[in-house]
């Protein structure tokens, strides 16, 4: 399959890796928007959240729990972040393999309504 975040997963291509375990990884965005913005995104492939069925369903919750964990390690929890995830084409998704922004260590702005 020709889905970059799986060749970041798979070591094909270097991600600058923040975090890992058997069903997430977490690297920096190459392109960042905030003093932290990081990816967080399983290793199973799904183009998005229309493709997680119901019994996959746990890994939004463990991509949650791994958020809280970075958040802590990297010392931006008590300040606060956001966290995003764009879905299709008016979402703005670009890479097609869900992943969830993490952005944090500045006062973000708010997003366009
Ligand atoms: P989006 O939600 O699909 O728009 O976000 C894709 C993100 O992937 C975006 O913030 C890019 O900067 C980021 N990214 C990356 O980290 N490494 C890459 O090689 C490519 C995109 I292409």
């Amino acid at each position: 399959m020709d889905c970059l975040f799986c060749k970041i997963i798979a070591g094909e291509i270097p991600g600058d890796i923040v975090y890992e375990d058997d069903k997430v990884l977490a690297f920096n965005d190459i392109n960042p928007v905030a003093p932290y913005h990081i990816l967080v995104v399983p290793k199973k492939h799904y183009e998005s959240i229309l493709d997680v069925n119901a019994e996959d369903m746990d890994i939004i919750a463990h991509i949650h729990k791994v958020i809280n964990i970075i958040a802590n390690e990297k010392g931006f929890a008590q300040n606060g972040f956001r966290i995003i995830n764009n879905c299709g084409a008016d979402g703005g998704q670009e890479v097609k393999h869900i992943h969830f922004h993490v952005l944090a260590g500045k006062k973000l702005p708010m997003y366009e309504k």
